[in-house]
């Protein structure tokens, strides 16, 4: 009698056991549910460092973008060019155009730290830019100071110079790393003047600086529909150095040579000398030297890249640079057409 009384017992609690399980279960799937609802409601907030290149989409895909490829040699001053135009706007209006905002706000100032006062450098300094990161494009919006016309939306590209470097002479290497060069609404080559105003290197630097473009010309990233602007950076030291007139007039010979070689070969050529960040002994050369001309045209320049034209591009390659060529000239030339 006894043990029936505990075989009935037992039977009980496992009938109770199984009941509140089924309980739990279904409380847990409404959770799952309910979850679910709320994870659908969450936006992704911006995080508001450098883009990588896929996620530069949603900006391309609402408005017309320009997309400025910065190019050049390590160290010839790209990302301080980035910091500088940044700074800039920060001060009020610019070229006759003011800040309206950026996506990639974290990304100029965790590349301005190290300029500032505040990271304890003595000297302004910018962090070389590592090589192959993917986070690498900074976005700003301007808007013309008499608030004329829309909001004009910037793509700047902060490669590293390493990742230009390893290109050189190499063309079937550049199309398969470079082919976004293709999307560029101004291609940048910047060219060290600290080097180029320097005997031991000014050789060597003419010769890369000429060899990078020949380069993507043959690889056909840069035709005759590019806008391309040569930027001799650091123009305060080439300033400084030129009581040495072979200084001068080697840059001089340079700039002719740029001139006869590719004049040509593109729709729009331009050589400026700039200083992003001269060094305060030159005084006459304020911050963002030469950036007055160079804005107004990066910002106005009709693109032959419009999201609704038929542009012919077929990627060699699914690297990220080539998606992102991809995606912005739409999916008519891209891999859904390939066999
Ligand atoms: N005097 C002077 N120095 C500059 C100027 N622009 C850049 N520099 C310095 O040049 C150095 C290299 O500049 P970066 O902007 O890091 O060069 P980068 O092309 O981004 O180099 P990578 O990231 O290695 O490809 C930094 O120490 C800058 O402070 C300028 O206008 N004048
Ligand atoms: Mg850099």
């Amino acid at each position: 009698m006894s043990d029936e009384v505990s075989i009935n017992e037992v039977q009980q609690e496992e009938a109770d056991s199984l009941e509140s399980n089924n309980e739990k279960l279904l409380i847990s799937e409404e959770h799952t549910s309910e979850t679910d609802e709320i994870l659908d409601d969450i936006l992704e907030l911006p995080r508001g460092q450098a883009l990588e290149i896929d996620k530069t989409y949603e900006i391309t895909a609402a408005k017309m973008t320009k997309l400025i490829v910065l190019a050049g040699s390590v160290e010839s001053g790209k990302t301080t060019l980035i910091t500088s135009i940044y700074h800039l706007f920060q001060r009020g209006v610019f070229a006759g155009y003011m800040f309206a905002g950026s996506k990639t706000l974290i990304g100029f100032e965790q590349r301005c730290h190290s300029a500032r006062i505040s990271s304890k450098n003595s000297n302004a300094l910018t962090k070389r830019t590592q090589r192959g990161i993917s986070d690498s494009i900074l976005h700003l919006s301007l808007r013309d100071n008499h608030y004329q016309e829309e909001k004009k939306d910037l793509l700047i590209t902060d490669f590293s110079g390493e990742d230009y470097d390893s290109v050189i002479a190499n063309v079937e290497l550049a199309k398969l790393e470079f082919n976004i060069i293709k999307r560029a609404d101004n291609f940048v080559l910047l060219v060290d003047g600290n080097n180029i105003s320097h005997k031991n290197y000014r050789q060597s630097t003419k010769q890369q600086s000429i060899l990078l473009l020949k380069t993507f010309v043959d690889g056909g990233l840069l035709g005759c529909d590019s806008r391309v602007d040569v930027l001799i950076s650091k123009y305060d030291i080439v300033k400084l150095r030129c009581e040495d007139p072979k200084i001068l007039r080697f840059i001089d010979t340079f700039k002719k040579e740029i001139e006869t070689d590719f004049s040509k070969s593109f729709k729009q050529l331009r050589i400026y000398e700039i200083a992003a960040r001269p060094s305060p002994e030159t005084e006459e050369i304020g911050l963002g030297y030469g950036l007055e001309k160079l804005i107004p045209n990066w910002v106005e320049s009709n693109s032959e890249h419009g999201h609704n034209e038929y542009v012919e591009y077929k990627p060699n390659s699914y690297s990220e640079f080539n998606m992102f060529a991809f995606r912005t000239l739409g999916h008519k030339n891209g891999y859904e057409n390939e066999g």
